[in-house]
């Protein structure tokens, strides 16, 4: 059934078995402080949020700050949901203005270090004061609520200060990460027509400079709509030579330098309240055709559900540093780095650049400096880790660390074993949570106080999360039967829809089981009803924990004057829990040697982005394809596997022989 696993959940064999019923009850000493100490108390909680929603979210959003209350918590018409009907609020205002009365004001919102080893650390106080300055700027650029703004940034603080300052406004920020290529950036620009773009001369990556401000260029050539473009220095011109386009270009920081109208101050000073369902943010995710979904997030609903899970996944204290060592270009950046913790008013430490620089002691040497108390980090990286070995973290004090998380793929339970014996010293909880970039806030995850983790299950559903793993006709499965995961009502952090392409938010989500929205994923509900997720089971792909859509792939390929066909699949990675492996046929004439492999993983650098790269190419004469002409992707699947006997049915293939020459290719 999957295309995701990376060999945890295996159910044959009595060792397996016995494996996945390994569990660890919270250590004693985190239960004693904890928000939550009890399944009891859960369970007391997720009863009334799905039986007294209202009440639920009305006394969890006490702390938010809302300029008119809700009217009515929840509208349903399927397949769109509104939360918080009628309320008024700007969102910058609980991430922001409500620590400046408390003992937040003082406190560090975001410590960050540099690549190279700099640190600075923004207080509350001053990361709302660097969003108002840098707000009403935007203000005078022209930037007015619904419009879009890009931001094509790497991990820095003002990355942070304009994804607010886009908030502050009403503007729709729509983030790219910083490793897609020009190419893929244009594209994102185009489909969500920005405005105004903010960018940086140059980031600090493995030691060398990625040139954002020249890829930002290049973009922008072919983006009608970006009439100015902001750009923050991190680089000296030396190391980041950047040319600024007159009229168009102006430096963050002189940008600064201009005394705001008064109408601009105003609007950054005191903000407007917005309607609880305006948009928030655009982010761009893949699907299983070849164009990226603009997924869009609301504010109230939004807000409530990043809030209410950073507190209680993460059992956020004062006394706390935080650490998601995602990139803000994902969805794990905007509500576990960004919305989620400052609502909260916590401390988070953003780090730069690479895991594994200067060396692989990196990340924990951040620890010790820091004193990290909770870290939030992806499987990928935690096998990354165990290849470099136990001596790079036993090197470091990691005493200070009390909650450990996981996010964006299955964790196999050797990685879990690992992360809580060597990074928590058996002392620390871990929660694997189950999300997307579609759902905005954690639905699957075991909470660290209440319940007995079980290495490779993402545990229990969060408050107001109805789940659930059906077969298709929409019947629940039993317990232990693998079916997919969806869920049957909406919860106040759900995407409202796909930017401008509501047909495909209905088709995609609410109508292949019809009724309720469906995940993409498989997975199964064990006895004790904690959920082991499986991986995807549609076209996307989940290569060291970035989604990647096969289709997306292929059209790229498609692109390159030399392809006739192509198909992209998932190969089960040790590291990367899937690698990309795509099998290209090329027009005749064209030769099919290592140049040409050469050529075409640059071409997908260019179109995508170095991070989308195929791990193999492999030439064919001909794809295996159905009689009707669909390429067969269970067949390549087993053939990149490396599975020598046609597994499944192939009655419907349209050229058995086709098959044997790929096996033939076997590398
Ligand atoms: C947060 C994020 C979503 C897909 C999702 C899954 C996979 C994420 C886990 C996981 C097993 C987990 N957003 N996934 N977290 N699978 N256990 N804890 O990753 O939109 O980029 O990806 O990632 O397949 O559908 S995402």
């Amino acid at each position: 059934m999957s295309n995701g696993s990376n060999g945890s959940n295996g159910s044959d064999g009595i060792e397996s078995r016995l494996k996945e019923d390994r569990r660890f009850s919270p250590p004693t000493p985190f239960t004693f402080r904890a928000r939550l100490k009890t399944a009891a108390e859960y369970e007391r909680l997720y009863k009334q949020s799905l039986e007294e929603a209202e009440t639920f979210w009305r006394e969890q959003t006490t702390d938010l700050v809302f300029q008119r209350p809700f009217d009515k918590f929840r509208e349903w018409l399927l397949p769109h949901a509104k939360f918080f009907v009628g309320a008024k609020l700007n969102i910058t205002e609980s991430c922001l203005d409500r620590h400046l009365t408390t003992d937040a004001r003082t406190r560090a919102a975001i410590v960050w270090e540099g690549e190279p080893g700099e640190t600075r650390t923004l207080t509350y106080f001053e990361l709302h004061r660097e969003v108002v300055r840098f707000a009403a700027r935007l203000a005078d650029l022209g930037v007015k609520p619904g419009d879009r703004v890009a931001i094509y940034m790497g991990m820095l603080p003002e990355t942070a200060v304009a994804m607010l300052a886009c908030a502050r406004l009403g503007a729709t920020h729509s983030v790219v990460f910083g490793g897609f290529s020009a190419e893929a950036l244009r594209d994102r620009i185009n489909d969500c027509e920005a405005k105004v773009l903010i960018t940086q001369d140059g980031a600090w990556r493995r030691g060398n400079v990625v040139p954002l401000k020249k890829m930002a260029d290049d973009a922008v050539a072919q983006s009608p709509t970006i009439e100015r473009v902001v750009v923050y220095r991190r680089m000296t011109h030396e190391l980041a030579p950047v040319t600024m386009k007159e009229g168009r270009d102006i430096w963050w920081d002189d940008l600064l330098t201009h005394t705001p109208s008064e109408e601009a101050l105003a609007r950054a000073k005191k903000p407007e309240g917005f309607d609880a369902e305006h948009p928030l943010f655009i982010l761009y995710t893949s699907g299983s055709t070849g164009k990226p979904k603009g997924v869009l997030h609301t504010t109230a609903g939004y807000l409530a559900g990043v809030h209410v899970t950073s507190k209680y996944v993460f059992d956020l204290k004062p006394s706390d540093l935080y650490w998601c060592t995602a990139d803000v270009g994902w969805v794990t950046g905007h509500s576990y780095i960004v919305y989620g913790p400052l609502s909260n008013g916590a401390s988070c430490l953003v780090y730069e650049g690479a895991p594994n620089f200067p060396d692989p002691g990196r990340f924990w040497q951040m620890i010790e400096r820091h004193g990290v108390t909770i870290l939030y980090t992806a499987p990928t990286a935690i096998r990354a880790f165990i290849r470099w070995g136990d001596d790079w973290p036993n090197k470091y004090d990691l005493s200070s660390l009390r909650l450990l998380g996981s996010v964006g793929e299955p964790i196999n339970p050797e990685a879990w074993i690992w992360y809580q014996r060597v990074i928590g010293k058996e002392r620390c909880p871990i929660v694997d949570t189950w999300w997307q970039t579609e759902t905005g806030s954690i639905m699957l995850t075991t909470l660290p106080g209440t319940h007995a983790t079980k290495p490779g299950s993402t545990g229990k559903p969060f408050f107001g999360v109805h789940i659930d793993v059906v077969k298709d006709a929409g019947k629940s499965c039993d317990a232990n039967e693998g079916g997919k995961l969806i869920i049957r009502e909406p919860w106040p952090a759900m995407a409202r829809t796909l930017y401008r392409d509501d047909a495909r938010f209905k088709s995609a989500y609410w109508e292949q089981m019809p009724g309720v929205y469906f995940t993409g994923d498989g997975a199964r509900r064990d006895q004790d009803g904690y959920f082991w997720v499986v991986g995807r089971i549609d076209d996307v792909l989940n290569v060291a924990g970035h989604r990647i859509g096969t289709a997306e792939i292929e059209s790229a390929l498609v692109s390159h004057p030399a392809v006739a066909e192509a198909a992209a699949v998932g190969k089960p990675d040790e590291l990367k829990g899937q690698a990309l492996v795509v099998f290209v046929t090329l027009k005749s004439g064209q030769t099919a040697d290592e140049k040409m492999k050469k050529a075409l993983g640059e071409h997908i650098d260019r179109e995508i982005g170095k991070f989308a790269r195929p791990d193999q190419v492999r030439f064919a004469d001909a794809l295996p394809k159905t009689r009707s002409g669909k390429i067969m992707r269970r067949l390549l699947r087993d053939v990149a596997a490396g599975v020598t006997e046609a597994r499944g049915d192939t009655s419907t293939l349209e050229d058995l022989s086709v098959l044997a020459k790929l096996r033939g290719d076997e590398e």
